[in-house]
């Protein structure tokens, strides 16, 4: 049982996990990372889940770190500490595909958080932004990487800069949401269905594809096209390969062994 978070299987191989924090618009303080870091963990090592969908309230998938618990933290105590990096660890370790659905704010590291899933899904509704520059610092969580990205240098350079924030619909226009919606359920169900697609696909393909993509980020295209082939080398050991290649062979559908 968790205080910051709701969990739930509302689709056959799909854990939905709820930010819950409604009086503090979601706000990322430590224990409610720590709850994200062990509710992930369990999910990452659940055989019965294939995908994992994580969004907030209506009114805020997360309006940034906790401002308040921040405010008095001293050079020593974050560098000393490893501040932020364990929040970061919590999504970037999972194997098995995120999508985040993102209604309301999702400011600092709401957006950081946002962006650190591997699919984000938005309502058209929904505020972005990177404000950090108006508290005086700057994205902490992978900010300034992930949305150099997702929408270009320049761009993101003004959202950093300035600390305007942009709509859910200009994160469509400009790429970083893969899908916008009209209204926040609508965004969840779409999440919801699209989690659940991948949930039903061979597990160990799956797992395969969202780490050779993550690999694009991190590698030139030459390293990056040779570490695919040999990922996709590799899959010709699978049980699924068979079963997929075969099945298509005897016009059947494939029945996934979900090694
Ligand atoms: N931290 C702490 N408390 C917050 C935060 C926050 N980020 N955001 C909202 N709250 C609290 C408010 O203090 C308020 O509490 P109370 O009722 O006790 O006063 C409650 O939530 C409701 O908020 P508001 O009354 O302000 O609601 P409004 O509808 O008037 O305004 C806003 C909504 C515009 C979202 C406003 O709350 C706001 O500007 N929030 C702060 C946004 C912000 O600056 N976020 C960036 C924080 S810095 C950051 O994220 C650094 C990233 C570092 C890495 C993070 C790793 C993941």
């Amino acid at each position: 049982s968790y205080e910051f978070l709701k969990l739930s299987t509302p689709k056959e191989g799909v854990a939905l996990v709820t930010l819950h924090r409604p009086k503090a618009l979601n706000a990322l303080c430590t224990p409610l990372f720590k709850e994200l870091h062990t509710a992930l963990a369990s999910l990452d090592a659940d055989r019965s889940i294939g995908a994992i969908v994580i969004t907030g309230s209506e009114r805020a998938f997360a309006a940034g770190a906790d401002i308040k618990e921040m405010k008095d933290l001293t050079f020593s105590a974050a560098y000393s500490g490893d501040f932020i990096e364990l929040w970061s660890a919590a999504v970037a370790q999972v194997k098995k595909p995120i999508i985040t659905a993102v209604n309301g704010y999702a400011l600092g590291g709401g957006c950081e958080l946002a962006m650190m899933g591997d699919i984000l899904y938005c309502s058209a509704g929904a505020t972005f932004g990177q404000p950090e520059i108006k508290l005086g610092t700057i994205p902490g969580a992978g900010g300034s990487q992930r949305l150099t990205r997702a929408i270009g240098k320049s761009r993101a350079m003004e959202v950093i800069l300035t600390g305007e924030n942009f709509s859910g619909k200009q994160a469509g226009e400009w790429g970083l949401a893969a899908k916008v919606f009209e209204t926040p359920e609508e965004c969840v169900e779409g999440a919801l269905g699209t989690a659940e697609k991948i949930a039903r696909l061979s597990r160990v393909a799956v797992k395969a594809a969202k780490e050779v993509v993550n690999k694009s980020q991190d590698l030139g295209l030459r390293e990056g096209v040779e570490f695919e082939r040999r990922v996709f080398h590799g899959l010709f050991g699978s049980r699924d390969q068979k079963i997929g290649m075969g099945a298509f062979a005897k016009k059947e559908k494939p029945e996934w062994s979900h090694e």
